[in-house]
C-alpha cells in the first residue's frame, strides 16, 4: 500500500447469468487456468482476480488486475445484488448452451446491470425487464462479452453451426465464445477463445480509461465499493499513463 504509484491498475467486470449456467466454473477457469473441481452455490458475490497483459506484444503492454465479480444469479437476491453493479467497466453474460431460456434471459441481465450502471445504487430500478438497444442508446460504450457454457453437452452436429448464436451479442457488437468449463483447453493460451477474451479485456481497460472521471456521485449514499473505487481512481491517476498509440 505504501507505494501507490507502482500499484497495478485494475478494472471491474461483472459476470452475470442465470443460476446454474456455470458462472463460477467459468470464472475459476479464467483465473486459475484449470477446472473447478466442485462448484458450490454462490452466495451474494464472489470476486476472483486475474492478471491480464494489456496490449500484449506491443510497446504499450502493461499488466492489469482484472476483477471478475461473479454475482449470484438467484432470484432471492434480486433486490440486493445491485450494490455490486456500480461502477463497472465491462460485463460478461453467461448462458448455458443446453438451456435456451438462459440465453433469452441475458437481455434481462443486461437491462438490470445497465439500469444501475451510471445511476446511484440507491435509485430504484424502473420496471424495465428487457434490454432494448434503442432505450440503452449509450450502452454501447460498456464492453460486453457473451459466453455459452456446457459445450460438451451439446452434440457436434449442433456446434457446427446449428446452435443459435446469441442475437444479443450481435446487438451489442460483442464477441461470443462457447466453452466447456471442465476442460482447460477451452481457454488455452493462443486459442481463438483466449484471443477473443483477451481482446475483450483490452476493450474494458480502454473503457475504464475514458470513464474514470465521469462517474462522480451526486447522492450522499456512498457505499463501501464506491468509496473504495474512488480511492483507487485517485491512486490510478498517479500510475503510468497508457499510450493509446
Ligand atoms: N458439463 C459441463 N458442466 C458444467 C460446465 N460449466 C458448469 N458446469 C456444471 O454446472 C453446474 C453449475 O455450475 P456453477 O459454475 O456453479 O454455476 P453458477 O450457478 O452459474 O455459478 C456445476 O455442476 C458445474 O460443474 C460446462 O462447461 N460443462
Ligand atoms: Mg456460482
Amino acid at each position: 500500500m505504501a507505494n501507490h504509484a507502482n500499484a497495478m491498475s485494475k478494472v471491474k467486470i461483472l459476470v452475470v447469468g442465470d443460476s446454474g449456467v456455470g458462472k463460477s466454473s467459468l470464472v475459476h477457469l479464467m483465473c486459475h487456468g484449470e477446472a473447478l473441481s466442485n462448484s458450490s452455490w454462490t452466495i451474494g458475490c464472489s470476486i476472483e482476480v486475474r492478471v491480464h497483459e494489456y496490449r500484449e506484444g506491443t510497446p504499450s503492454q502493461k499488466p492489469y488486475f482484472i476483477e471478475l465479480w461473479d454475482v449470484g444469479g438467484s432470484n432471492s437476491h434480486k433486490n440486493a445484488r445491485h450494490v455490486f453493479y456500480n461502477p463497472v467497466h465491462g460485463i460478461i453474460l453467461v448462458h448455458d448452451l443446453t438451456n435456451r431460456k438462459s440465453q433469452l434471459n441475458l437481455r434481462r441481465w443486461l437491462a438490470e446491470v445497465l439500469l444501475r450502471e451510471g445511476s446511484g445504487s440507491k435509485t430504484r430500478t424502473p420496471l424495465v425487464e428487457d434490454f432494448d438497444a434503442e432505450q440503452f442508446g449509450g450502452f454501447s460504450q460498456l464492453p460486453v462479452f457473451v459466453v455459452g457454457t456446457k459445450q460438451d453437452q451439446i452434440s457436434e452436429y449442433r456446434t457446427s453451426g446449428r446452435v443459435r448464436s446469441c442475437s444479443l451479442a450481435d446487438e451489442c457488437s460483442a464477441d461470443e465464445i462457447y466453452v466447456n468449463s471442465h476442460d482447460q483447453r477451452s481457454l488455452a493460451p493462443g486459442s481463438s477463445n483466449a484471443v477473443k477474451l483477451s481482446r475483450f479485456f483490452d476493450k474494458v481497460i480502454e473503457r475504464q480509461q475514458t470513464t474514470t472521471t465521469t462517474t462522480a456521485r451526486t447522492d450522499t449514499g456512498y457505499s463501501y465499493l464506491e468509496r473504495e473505487n474512488s480511492m483507487y481512481r485517485r491512486n490510478k491517476s498517479t500510475s503510468a499513463f497508457i499510450s493509446m498509440g
